[in-house]
């Protein structure tokens, strides 16, 4: 069988996975792309090898021709299109957020609950990444021991002048509020923000950059500093300290330069370039997950928890206080 993929939002992240799909990933084809900006679906289109464009997200859900939804719009609109998927008992693919609420978030998970099997996996890519599943495995077979914390950063080389002071938390913090829970196993209940002075290198309304702590049910205590300014690339570092020992995330393999007095290895400058590998992983396991009938990986769950969290922690940038996460029950459905 060959999934049928109908992609909404054919913008800078949409346009990789099309390219993923048409070139890397097996067992599945583009077959129908919408954007709101009709020349980039049209260019999308082309790229996909002649994929039909959709009037809208609606009706590519509603199309006979489309198996399963890749959805890679914009994060407000992310709500919408995966509630019309599931209406149309089809699996989806929502790239991070879930949605920008969580009040969105649970009405998801209420229809997939109705639907009563999962349909919806959430883009968390670094769950596919080889450093952070090396460093998932030895956490959970002990090899560290009991966790107690752990420090991270995340930084962009630059971020265009739409990014906010928000989206620190909402659109780039996600991921590691992601890995963090996922790493560890527990839920995190609580952010606060600490704004050291700014680099003079920000467009002048952002706080950049900023570091975010976090404490899980448990009691570990994380430590993330979120830079999307740093100028010299696109570092991400995770570290977890356990009783026993402690786990670094690897950096990209580059092949080591030696000359002009200096030993030195590239840094990837984008995040496509650090983790396109685990970008191929993760639409490859969605798509054999849609040919085998059962959804795998990230859930509306950790979809709903990550937006409950990246909340706290911009209430927590307005406050300057140790905010306490509001989430409710995990439902017996994503036990
Ligand atoms: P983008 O602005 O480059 O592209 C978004 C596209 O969606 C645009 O072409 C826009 O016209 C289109 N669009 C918006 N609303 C639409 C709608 N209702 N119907 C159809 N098309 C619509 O943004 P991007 O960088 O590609 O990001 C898209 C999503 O992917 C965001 O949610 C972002 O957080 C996520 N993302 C994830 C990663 C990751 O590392 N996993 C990286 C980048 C972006
Ligand atoms: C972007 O949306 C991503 O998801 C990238 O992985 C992240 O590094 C970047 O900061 C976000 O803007």
């Amino acid at each position: 069988m060959t999934v049928r993929i109908g992609v909404i939002g054919t913008g800078a992240i949409g346009r990789e996975h099309i390219e993923r799909v048409t070139r890397r990933v097996s067992g599945a084809r583009i077959g129908v792309v919408t954007d709101i900006d009709a020349a980039s679906a049209e260019k999308a289109a082309a790229e996909a090898g002649g994929a039909r464009i959709a009037a809208d997200g609606a009706e590519l859900i509603g199309s006979g021709d489309v198996d399963a939804v890749l959805v890679t719009s914009w994060g407000p609109s992310h709500a919408e299109h995966v509630l019309g998927a599931i209406a149309a008992g089809k699996p989806v693919f929502c790239e991070k957020p879930l949605a920008t609420t969580a009040a969105d978030c649970l009405a998801i998970m209420a229809a997939e609950e109705a639907f009563g099997r999962r349909l919806v996996q959430v883009g968390f890519m670094r769950r596919y990444d080889k450093g952070y599943g090396e460093m998932k495995r030895i956490i959970d077979a002990g090899g560290i021991g009991r966790p107690l914390m752990m420090h991270c950063a995340h930084r962009n080389r630059a971020v265009p002048p739409g990014y906010t002071t928000e989206m620190a938390a909402q659109d780039s913090g996600v991921h590691e509020i992601d890995a963090a829970r996922w790493l560890l196993s527990e839920e995190i209940v609580s952010a606060q923000v600490v704004m050291p002075r700014s680099t003079s290198r920000r467009h002048p309304h952002l706080k950049d950059p900023q570091f975010i702590l976090f404490e899980t049910e448990g009691g570990v205590r994380i430590d993330l500093e979120v830079f999307v300014n740093c100028q010299y690339g696109y570092d991400i570092q995770c570290e977890t300290v356990g009783e026993e020992g402690l786990l670094r995330l690897p950096d990209p393999a580059h092949v080591e330069l030696r000359g002009s007095a200096r030993v030195g290895t590239a840094i990837d400058q984008e995040w496509d370039d650090r983790f396109s590998a685990a970008f191929d992983t993760e639409l490859q396991a969605w798509v054999d997950s849609v040919t085998a009938g059962t959804a795998t990986g990230p859930t509306a769950w950790d979809g709903y928890a990550a937006t409950a969290v990246a909340a706290a922690t911009v209430e927590a940038q307005r406050t300057g206080g140790v905010v306490e996460v509001e989430m409710v029950e995990r439902p017996a459905f994503y036990a």
